[in-house]
C-alpha cells in the first residue's frame, strides 16, 4: 500500500490546525501509520529541503521550519501521494482553491501550513529521513471494506 510523508508546519501548529488537518486525512479514508510532534533539528530541515539548497528562500525556509514544533506523519492508502497533494492544494495558498488545506487557511507561500511528498519515490526518501521502521505501525482499519471495493 502506498505511503506518503505529511508535515504540519510550525504555522499550522501555532494556529491550532492540527486537529482539523488530521481529520481531513482520516475522514478521506487514509490510515495513519506514524506520527510525532517534534522540534526539528536544523540538520534534518536542511536535508529535507536539500533540493532547494541553492534557492534564495532556502535559509528563511529552514529558519521557519526549525522555529517552532511540527507534526510529522506518515499516511497510507491507495493513491495517497497524489490525493494528499490534492487535499493540500497549491504551493502558494493564495492560488489554492477553497476546500484545500492551504486554500482554506493560508495566504503566503512562506507560511503554507503543511508539507506533502510530491511523488512516490520522494515519499519513500522522506519517510526514511523522518521515521525509523520501529516508529511506523502497519494496521488495517475496520472500515477498510467500506472504503475499498
Ligand atoms: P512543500 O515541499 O513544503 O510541501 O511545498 P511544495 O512541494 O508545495 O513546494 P516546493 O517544494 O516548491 O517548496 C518548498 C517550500 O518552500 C517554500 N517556498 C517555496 C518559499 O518560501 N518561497 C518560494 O518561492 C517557493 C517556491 C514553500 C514551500
Amino acid at each position: 500500500m502506498e505511503r506518503t510523508f505529511i508535515m504540519i508546519k510550525p504555522d499550522g501548529v501555532q494556529r491550532g490546525l492540527i486537529g482539523d488537518i488530521i481529520s481531513r486525512f482520516e475522514t478521506k479514508g487514509f490510515n495513519l501509520v506514524g506520527m510525532k510532534f517534534m522540534a526539528v533539528p536544523r540538520e534534518l530541515a536542511e536535508k529535507h529541503y536539500g533540493v532547494h539548497k541553492e534557492r534564495p528562500f532556502f535559509g528563511g525556509l529552514v529558519d521557519f521550519i526549525t522555529s517552532s514544533p511540527v507534526v510529522a506523519m506518515v499516511w497510507e492508502g491507495e493513491g495517497v501521494v497524489g490525493s494528499a497533494r490534492t487535499l493540500i492544494g497549491a504551493t502558494n495558498p493564495i492560488s489554492s482553491p477553497p476546500g484545500t488545506i492551504r486554500g482554506d487557511y493560508g495566504v503566503t507561500i512562506g507560511r503554507n501550513i503543511i508539507h506533502g511528498s510530491d511523488a512516490i519515490e520522494t515519499a519513500q526518501t522522506e519517510i526514511a529521513l523522518w521515521f525509523s521502521e520501529g516508529e511506523l505501525a502497519s494496521w488495517e482499519s475496520c472500515a477498510q471494506g467500506w472504503i475499498y471495493e
